[in-house]
């Protein structure tokens, strides 16, 4: 007997909510497939499609484990919960009692999202009652953009971006460092573009690779050198001003400081010009074809300046998505349909739905996100803000995911205790005292909020948790309980109850029929982020000092030191690392998930990927098995030519579980063997692309 239930897959993704059925035969799911009731562009990916082999992986944890080795030798031995959270509860207590609360770092990310079953809200929860924590602040995706976008928005930052369906008004779009038929930027962003190019939008990627997007919808591709989108935005501003097509009435209807950066680009005061001609050498284009694009553009109406987050998680990112704003204002495209505002994936508020509260703590001590390892190995004597005993790690991976393994592993050595709520004995897990076997998607009822989209997606319970796995709520409500909080963190809920809830204060009509459909789409699938004010901005004004868009503002300079506008930084190049490393997301991967399936590994062999004229250069051919290093770490894996990169530019797709040999060589292919937790100031951001490196033959 086979039985269909609505799914989603609740992971962070780019889709996250993407309307799924789960079909189940005889206790096992064989099938996910799109569901048809969400029509032609809310898809799923090959990503959720295949998550029956995380399912049913026989590596997956199903009890409770205790460390019985060296931390980091991958010893464990099994224990029964009582075991598992007596002694988390207890250690937990001693550490608390000891160093204060603050001595725990929550290390929480978004393994699991949904209204209930967020890592997120469910770690922040039990921190709540526990008493505090140090938090992790800004992001692994958009930190960089993030910071600097309430200095140009204000809070109008959290009604920014567009609804996907808003596509279908582009007459042009600009897809810049996005490579969304690949890496998801909302469910319906890759079929809207897909019909897009199918009825002849103009469409142009700027990526230093051929990606899947360039290949299949591309109509222009403009491959710039990772790092250096900031110089061509200038001089696409340049040929704007130069040639008088800069929309000069919306400039200065909706901003404020775009003179001062006029004057930067223009070059009177000394400073050269941001020309095309300028620009080419930076960004290995000739200044024709920048002038070319800049014309195009201008005279596209509307233009959707669709940014990807990867030009921002590089060095200076905080300069690259100031100047996105900037093009968006001066081409006359912000804030309008078929244009495009701010960041890709939606600010915009979804459905009103409700969600786990997490009660509110007086402001904890925090660490920007990639300084984490730095944060627990240098502590107060190293000028952060606490000395960190113990990480409470949730639906993350971030010894992997985070810039630098060596140091990340170093840092979870120095603690006296870690535990992690998991699936699988990732290389995190692997550095812990205490592993709680975590429910998989098909094994929690949720409500589930997209990536982008004003929709919402609900999952039933469609498995029992195999062997002893539970899910993240229960879990946290039993070791709550040890602590003395239990009645707090539940609030006397079950997880179903609290789901019943969450509906009760939704804006979902129909509760029955959102429960068999597993979709609730608002009226409204056409939103434009900051509308209002674009069409209004007396009426509508922005909270920020001048009411409008501060293409230069004082307060960024009063508060970072940095020029009030966006300009070029050059980012420091070693010679001894040449070659410029970019590690974006795999189509079959969500980061490092399914790192260790082998159906997986099958579709996408991992190697690092090379133009054949650095090869050959260096004396290294196809399949061979090559070293790739910096000051930071090293790498044997087998390399593959790829004529589709930028010479110079070297490629390891993110999310590959690192696996060191005794020598601390990495075999596996983790990209952030390579990356540093310096990130880009001074948002202190991650830098994951661009990232200097040499390969050499191994002999
Ligand atoms: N080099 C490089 N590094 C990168 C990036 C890059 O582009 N290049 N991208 C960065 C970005 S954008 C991000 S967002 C981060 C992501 O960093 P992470 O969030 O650390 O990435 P994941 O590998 O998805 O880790 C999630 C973990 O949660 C587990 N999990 C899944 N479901 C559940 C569940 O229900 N409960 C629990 N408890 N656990 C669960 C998974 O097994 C997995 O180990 O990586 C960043 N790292
Ligand atoms: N398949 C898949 N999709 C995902 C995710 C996933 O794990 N897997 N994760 C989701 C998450 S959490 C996030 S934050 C987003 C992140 O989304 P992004 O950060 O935008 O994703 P990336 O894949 O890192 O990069 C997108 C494209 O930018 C190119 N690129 C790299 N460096 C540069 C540069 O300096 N300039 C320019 N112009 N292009 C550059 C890459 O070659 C790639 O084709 O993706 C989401 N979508
Ligand atoms: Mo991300």
């Amino acid at each position: 007997m086979s039985t269909s239930y609505p799914f989603f897959c609740g992971k962070d993704c780019g889709g996250t909510a993407c309307p799924l059925l789960a079909t189940v035969d005889n206790g096992r799911v064989t099938r996910v497939t799109h569901n048809p009731l969400a029509g032609s562009f809310l898809r799923g990916c090959p990503r959720g499609l295949h998550l029956p082999f995380e399912q049913e992986a026989p590596d997956r944890i199903l009890t409770p484990l205790i460390r019985s080795g060296e931390r980091g030798s991958g010893q464990f031995r099994p224990a029964s919960w009582d075991e598992a959270l007596t002694l988390t509860a207890a250690r937990l207590g001693e550490i608390r009692a000891k160093h204060g609360p603050q001595s725990l770092l929550a290390a929480g990310s978004a393994g699991s999202l949904g209204a209930l079953h967020s890592s997120y809200a469910l770690l922040g929860r039990f921190i709540s009652f526990y008493g505090g924590c140090t938090r992790l602040t800004g992001s692994y995706s958009n930190g960089a953009a993030r910071f600097v976008l309430p200095y140009l928005l204000g809070s109008g930052e959290h009604r920014a971006g567009f609804d996907p369906a808003t596509i279908r008004h582009a007459h042009t779009i600009v897809l810049w460092g996005a490579n969304v038929l690949e890496t998801r930027q909302g469910t319906e962003v890759p079929w809207r573009i897909r019909e897009a190019k199918a009825r002849g939008a103009q469409i142009i990627v700027i990526d230093p690779r051929r990606s899947d997007t360039v290949r299949n919808v591309a109509t222009w591709w403009l491959p710039c050198r990772p790092g250096a989108d900031a110089a061509l935005m200038l001089a696409v501003l340049h040929v704007l001003f130069s040639e008088n097509l800069a929309d000069r009435a919306a400039i200065a209807r909706l901003s404020t400081g775009f003179d001062r950066l006029e004057r930067y680009i223009i070059g009177p005061e000394g400073g050269p010009a941001r020309s095309p001609e300028w620009a080419a050498p930076i960004c290995g284009l000739p200044a024709e074809e920048i002038t070319r694009f800049a014309r195009a553009y201008a005279a596209a109406k509307p233009a959707m300046l669709f940014p990807g987050y990867s030009m921002q998680r590089a060095f200076a990112g905080e300069e690259t998505f100031r100047l996105t704003v900037a093009l968006q204002v001066a081409t006359g495209n912000f804030g309008i349909k078929g244009g495009s505002t701010g960041a890709p994936n939606n600010a915009l508020p979804g459905p009103r739905v409700g969600s786990l509260p997490v009660p509110p703590l007086p402001p904890q001590p925090s660490v920007p996100v990639v300084r984490w390892p730095d944060a627990i190995l240098k502590g107060v004597a190293g000028g952060y803000p606490t000395d960190i005993h113990a990480v409470y790690n949730v639906g993350a991976n971030f010894v992997n995911q985070g810039a630098d393994i060596h140091k990340n592993m170093a840092a979870f050595r120095k603690l006296d205790f870690a535990v992690s709520h998991e699936i699988f004995l990732t290389p995190t897990a692997k550095m812990c005292d205490v592993i709680f076997p975590g429910a998989t998607a098909f094994e929690k009822e949720d409500i589930g909020e997209p990536w982008s989209g004003n929709f919402l997606a609900y999952k039933p319970h469609i498995l029992p948790p195999a062997g002893q796995a539970r899910n993240d709520y229960d879990i946290f409500v039993d070791l709550s309980e040890r602590m003395g909080f239990g009645e707090q963190y539940s609030e006397g809920r079950t997880a179903a109850e609290w789901i019943q809830h969450f509906l009760d204060q939704s804006e979902v009509p129909d509760q029955a029929e959102f429960r068999r459909t597993g979709l609730y789409q608002a009226p409204d699938q056409e939103r434009v982020g900051l509308a209002d004010f674009a069409a209004n901005p007396a009426a509508h004004p922005l909270d920020t000092p001048s009411g409008k868009v501060e293409i230069a503002s004082d307060a960024y300079t009063a508060a970072t030191g940095h020029s009030a506008f966006p300009t070029w930084r050059e980012a420091p190049r070693d010679p001894c690392y040449p070659l410029s490393l970019i590690s974006p997301k795999s189509p079959h991967f969500t980061h490092s998930q399914g790192s260790n399936l082998p159906e997986l590994r099958r579709r996408a062999d991992h190697a690092v990927e090379m133009h054949p004229q650095d090869a050959a250069a260096r004396g290294i051919s196809a399949g061979q098995l090559v070293r790739v290093f910096n000051e930071r770490g090293e790498a044997h894996l087998p390399v593959r030519l790829n004529e589709d990169l930028t010479p110079g530019v070297v490629c390891l797709r993110e999310g590959a579980w690192v696996q060191l040999d005794d020598e601390g060589i990495d075999t596996g292919g983790a990209a952030n063997m390579f990356t540093t937790t310096t990130g880009t100031l001074p948002s202190i951001q991650p830098v994951m692309h661009g990232v200097g490196v040499e390969i050499a033959p191994l002999s």
